[in-house]
């Protein structure tokens, strides 16, 4: 058998160790708590009182450690992660300017040691627009950072709040990635009593959802043509339902949406992960934006194999392993293009070192 292609993983998560003293030092969610010996993380909304995890998840260097980022894209034929800090980021601090000037430069520091293995995605203060837009102005000087990651409430009115736009327009200026990644959720109330499984498969895309379907309906990328945003996992549920959304806003005699074109149609402007787990998922999605806005995820190290950590590294992953299955189903072209092609042309990844 053929060795398998060399991957470029765009979705793959960390917790600098800055991150990590930030969030041993909280009483409150988000925060790691030591229980019997061992670091259990509580981030997601209510996740301190969900019996079903007996209190938050374990978390162990796997999260910090880039040898071991490493040693997980050497099992899996990963030749180069394009990194991002995990959520909730830094959505829960008021004034993050400075510590996020620092994790940025802890996120270049370890991504320029790693021998061309590791890029990166910054995070920004993002309840702090001005802030932010001169942290993008910062990140475009650091050279293995290609963007940062957001979350969507952005300084607490979503993200089509006219406050963004200063962001945007420095991301714009600067040719910067923004990664929108989901973390609060959207209809918990209705998805309750399941354990975490509802809230990540269908809180999180609904949640994901809802927010670029502001976005592009408040007018961002009319005002915005040249924004680069990556949508996380395949774009949740918002390719599935394009057509019905431009159904829907054409249908209403009383719009307030005015829009140069139809909203389905910015969609094709935008960047996704491949992160959708069926062939039939990223056919639907390809058709709509193109084989050449996708590229390959998998949400390291979230959703780990059930071993003991001591063996996270050796052990084959569920994501990696399917999501290479499902681009093999699409066809030799698809597959290149999105394992490795297209990354290496939107984000100015060199394969070669
Ligand atoms: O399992 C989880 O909680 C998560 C999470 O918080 N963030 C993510 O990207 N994937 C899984």
């Amino acid at each position: 058998m053929s060795a398998p292609l060399a991957a470029i993983d765009v979705h793959s998560h960390v917790y600098p160790g800055r991150y990590m003293s930030l969030l041993r030092a909280r009483d409150t969610v988000p925060r790691i708590v030591a229980r019997g010996g061992q670091d259990r993380m509580l981030i997601l909304p209510g996740e301190d009182a969900d019996s079903s995890t007996s209190v938050g998840r374990p978390i162990g260097s796997e999260y910090w450690d880039p040898a071991r980022k490493i040693a997980f894209m050497d099992r899996h034929a990963i030749a180069v992660s394009v990194i991002s800090p995990a959520n909730p980021w830094l959505d829960f601090l008021a004034d993050a300017g400075p510590v996020a000037t620092e994790i940025n430069e802890d996120m270049e520091t370890l991504c320029a040691a790693s021998g061309g293995r590791l890029y990166g995605l910054g995070l920004l203060p993002i309840r702090d627009p001005a802030a932010s837009a001169a942290e993008l102005g910062r990140i475009a000087g650091l050279p293995h950072l290609r963007g940062a990651v957001i979350g969507t409430t952005g300084a607490g009115k979503g993200l089509d709040d006219p406050a963004l736009d200063q962001v945007w327009a420095a991301a714009e200026r600067h040719g910067l990635m923004i990664f929108v990644h989901p973390h609060y959720g959207l209809g918990n109330e209705a998805l309750a009593g399941y354990g975490h499984a509802t809230l990540l498969a269908l809180g999180f895309p609904f949640e994901t959802t809802a927010a670029i379907t502001r976005l592009i309906l408040g007018g961002a990328f009319d005002r915005f043509p040249g924004l680069r945003m990556m949508v996380a996992h395949a774009g949740g549920v918002l390719p599935y339902l394009a057509a019905r959304l431009d159904a829907c806003v054409a249908g209403d005699a009383h719009s307030p949406v005015r829009l140069r074109h139809e909203p389905s149609s910015y969609l094709r402007g935008l960047y996704f992960d491949a992160i959708g787990y069926q062939a039939a998922t990223l056919a639907m999605l390809m058709s709509l934006v193109g084989v050449e806005r996708i590229m390959f995820g998998t949400d390291h190290p979230f959703f780990p194999p059930h071993v003991e950590n001591a063996e996270l590294d050796s052990t084959e992953w569920h994501s990696p392993a399917v999501h290479r299955a499902v681009l093999r189903e699409l066809g030799p072209q698809a597959e290149i293009a999105i394992l490795n092609g297209n990354a290496k042309a939107i984000l100015c990844i060199d394969l070669s070192t």
